[in-house]
């Protein structure tokens, strides 16, 4: 089979990818994040600086889902009865009202609740999978790495919430297993605007030290240039 690339300009070098071997990955776009009014916004954190990835990444997923890409999105959160959760992740930060609990809109981080699922604007559609983690990185107890090495899937374009938390303890994990990481500075997002910067400087640095970082844009360019999944476009 001929094998067609794409090459995205990134840092710190240009990235190739394969469009049948290639996936989009939204990490955690939940509300419980995202939204005014959700655990993370109760935290005392500005959801602005999370919100402002909603825009491109619609436009990003748009067009891999139009170019036929595997899109997988994933949920931190637990089983109702929290047998998935660490003691010390419950623990963690003394909350008076924290993971489990009910909050504004549900229990807080627990699959079912209304705060815990994907936010209206980048809701999953037609068989696009849903990974629900209980982690920090979607590969730890998940069946993530099995579907991608089920599909042939070897390069991971990188999205979602929060850049120096969820994505790069993905990217990371991802990485050791061999996966390419393409991550969009401009489609993940940070409660802090100086640990976003730092998040993305650790992926790139030292050639690239866990992968790559581009932007929606030039991942479109690429994208828009290139070939869709079946083929040139
Ligand atoms: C956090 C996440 N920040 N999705 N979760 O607790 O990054």
């Amino acid at each position: 089979m001929t094998e067609h690339k794409l090459t995205v300009e990134a840092e710190p070098y240009e990235f190739e990818l394969d469009p049948k071997r290639t996936a989009l990955l939204l990490i955690d776009m939940q509300r419980d994040f995202v939204e005014p009014g959700g655990f993370g916004e109760q935290l005392g954190n500005d959801v602005s600086n999370l919100r402002r990835v909603i825009a491109p990444l619609q436009r990003v997923l748009g067009v891999m889902r139009e170019g036929g890409y595997t899109v997988i999105h994933t949920r931190e959160g637990h089983r109702p009865d929290l047998s998935d959760c660490p003691p010390s992740k419950i623990a963690r930060g003394r909350l008076s009202c924290g993971i489990g609990d009910v909050g504004p809109m549900g229990r807080i981080l627990v699959r079912g609740s209304h705060g815990h699922d994907i936010i209206d604007e980048l809701k999953p559609i037609g068989d696009e999978t849903v990974v629900d983690k209980p982690g920090k990185g979607a590969f730890f107890a998940t069946d993530l790495d099995f579907m991608l090495h089920n599909r042939g899937i070897e390069s991971l374009v990188v999205t979602g919430v929060t850049t120096e938390v969820c994505v790069n303890t993905t990217v990371r994990e991802a990485n050791d297993r061999g996966y390419e990481c393409l991550v969009l500075e401009d489609c993940v997002g940070s409660y802090f605007p100086e640990f976003q910067e730092y998040a993305l400087r650790m992926i790139k640095a030292q050639g690239g030290i866990f992968g790559w970082v581009s932007s929606s844009e030039k991942l479109l360019v690429a994208l828009e240039a290139g070939q869709s999944v079946g083929g040139r476009v």
